[in-house]
């Protein structure tokens, strides 16, 4: 095997975006020969192969060109980020594209009971986090005088300990800020899963893998988000009806067979087809709606 010219992407091991991120590469059409207990599963179909690894570890790998993709959270990408542009250093790698899963965000909150209902009244206080070096810029744009008390992991128990005031830590549901009797103040950083690549120079054999991969990745995250929808609609409403559908820039208008006041309209839809979003056709005059998913989408 020619280890020289194989591409090799960096997932999460095990947590939240492991399962997600081995199932994108499968939809790519990636086949892997996969031992759970080893760390690099071999691509069998492409020269493309999987590293398994801590998510922590990810930016770190891709920077220095040991990996050249990695999927990770924005979060822990941001914090990166923002650690070497504060060291001085270039980064090393740069975002290829957001992902449609691992959706979080970053947010101070605050307990309860602490009478801070203002970003305002941060002035003075500790905020424990996972996150110092976001915080801290975004501490910097909001020119608030806070201290980040950096904290590996249960940052939501760190008002209770007395080791900080409050916290800026993660969110999806909520339930473990109300379950430790915080509120959410302000939103920090949103955060999905990203592909990043490494800014080292590869060769032309790696290039291609890579923009190969990264085009069906695109196709894949795309046609999960999109619906074909087909409809009827008068002709005097086309351009209301055109303008209400989510994410479609030029429809097909197919003439109905001795009908001259309606058409059928065919549109791929890149964002979500909500039930409001036909009840508004339907309004707009529509009829015969139908809603089907993509299979596949190469642009
Ligand atoms: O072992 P390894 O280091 O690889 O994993 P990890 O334990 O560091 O990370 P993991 O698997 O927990 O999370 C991986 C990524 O998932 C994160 O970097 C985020 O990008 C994303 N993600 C999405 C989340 C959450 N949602 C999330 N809710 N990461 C963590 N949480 C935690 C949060 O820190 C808090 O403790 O879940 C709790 C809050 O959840 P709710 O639902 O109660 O609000
Ligand atoms: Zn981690």
């Amino acid at each position: 095997m020619n280890t020289e010219s194989r591409l090799r992407v960096a997932v999460q091991k095990s947590g939240r975006l492991a399962d997600n991120s081995r199932d994108l590469m499968v939809r790519c059409g990636l086949r892997f020969s996969r031992d759970d207990d080893r760390l690099i599963w071999a691509g069998e179909n492409l020269a493309i192969d999987l590293l398994l690894v801590r998510d922590d570890d990810i930016p770190g790998l891709v920077e220095e060109g040991t990996c050249e993709l990695g999927i990770v959270g924005g979060n822990v990408v941001e914090e990166r980020r923002l650690e070497r542009v504060y060291q001085g250093l270039d980064p090393g790698f740069e975002d290829v594209m957001k992902l449609d899963f691992g959706a979080c965000h970053l947010a101070v909150a605050v307990p309860r009971d602490a009478g801070i209902v203002d970003a305002g009244q941060l002035d003075g206080t500790r905020i424990a986090t996972s996150y110092p070096h976001i915080l801290r810029s975004w501490l910097e744009r909001r020119s608030l005088k806070a201290q980040p008390v950096t904290m590996s992991g249960s940052v939501e128990l760190a008002p209770r300990l007395g080791k900080a005031d409050l916290i800026c830590d993660l969110v999806s549901t909520g339930a473990t800020l109300a379950a430790n009797d915080l509120d959410e103040l302000e939103t920090v950083l949103d955060s999905r899963a990203m592909l990043i690549r490494t800014t080292r120079d590869m060769c032309d054999a790696r290039r291609d893998l890579m923009h190969r991969l990264t085009q069906r990745m695109e196709g894949v995250v795309q046609v999960r988000e999109s619906k074909y929808v087909m409809l009827h609609a008068p002709r005097a409403a086309l351009a209301e009806i055109t303008n209400l559908l989510p994410g479609t820039e030029a429809p097909t208008v197919v003439s109905l067979e001795g009908c001259d006041d309606k058409v059928a309209v065919h549109a791929v839809c890149n964002e979500y087809v909500f039930w409001e979003t036909l009840e508004a056709l339907k309004s707009a005059g529509a009829s015969s709606m139908l809603v089907l998913p993509v299979e596949k989408m190469l642009a």
